[in-house]
């Protein structure tokens, strides 16, 4: 079984303030190259970790993009809505949303807070649930959402959309450290939110994190960052995954505006 994995697309049709190039097109190059990469390795599921609009009820060229994406793409979709996807990052707002509306129809799968979906082939049973973004998710003692426990499968994996990161990346900002969820049963957790993305290995379980696939802030790490997937590969015992980094991405100072100062947005 082979899983593609990213998140934070942030889909709008508007130029953020950071952008000087074609903010969709770019979108658009970077998930054409993703259709033809889930050709190339074999992907059964793809996943996206969440914010994949920008905005909780985008305009129609946004919806167009994901709607020609999903039907170039032609494999099931799971995903968790990001705080982008919620209005207010209300959670109880997600079906009032395009990404709720969107689920309805069918056109990906929302993996619901509590529920565990097995997907299974000749030999191997993986077991696949996530969390939403809410409100406080990264409150102190809030950890437990980052956690599951692993049922009747070969391997579990967790996405969630929330803060968690291997370290703190300011007093201002509240997260969960990975440091403080390595109870979890997961083999992989798969994280989102983080724009600046994260590869932690702690107690033989794994934490990653691709990074956004698109780049709206001007932190100077960001400008230098390349947007990348993660391909995990689970067809022999031994599970292997790769970042792997987008060649439709442009260099950062292409497409970044001139930096302003701090936005940790
Ligand atoms: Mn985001």
């Amino acid at each position: 079984m082979r899983l593609l994995y990213f998140t934070d697309t942030h889909i709008r049709s508007v130029k953020p303030d950071n952008r000087r190039d074609d903010f969709l097109k770019a979108i658009a190059a970077k998930l054409s190259e993703v259709i033809k990469l889930c050709r190339l390795l074999g992907i059964d599921y793809v996943i996206h970790g969440g914010d994949i609009f920008d905005h909780p009820n985008p305009d129609r060229r946004s919806l167009d993009l994901l709607h020609w994406f999903l039907k170039k793409l032609a494999l099931p979709v799971y995903c968790v809505a990001g705080n982008h996807d919620l209005i207010d990052q209300r959670l109880d707002s997600l079906d009032g949303t395009a990404l709720g509306y969107l689920a309805r129809q069918e056109w990906l799968r929302l993996l619901q807070p509590g529920e565990m979906i097995y997907l299974s082939n000749n030999n191997c049973v993986l077991q696949l649930s996530g969390q939403h973004y809410y409100c406080d998710i990264d409150r102190q003692g809030n950890g437990e959402v980052y956690m599951v426990s692993k049922k009747s499968c070969d391997l579990a994996v967790h996405v969630v959309h929330g803060m968690l990161l291997p370290r703190a990346f300011s007093e201002k900002v509240p997260c969960t450290l990975i440091s403080s969820v390595t109870a979890t049963e997961a083999d992989f957790t798969l994280g989102a939110h983080a724009h600046l993305g994260y590869h932690e290995i702690e107690g033989g379980k794994y934490f990653l994190n691709p990074g956004a696939l698109a780049r709206v802030t001007n932190l100077a790490r960001e400008r230098i960052r390349t947007p990348q997937v993660l391909y995990l590969d689970f067809t022999s015992a031994n599970y292997s995954y790769r970042f792997i980094p987008l060649g439709a991405a442009r260099p950062g100072d292409e497409v970044m505006a001139e930096s302003t100062g701090a936005n940790a947005g």
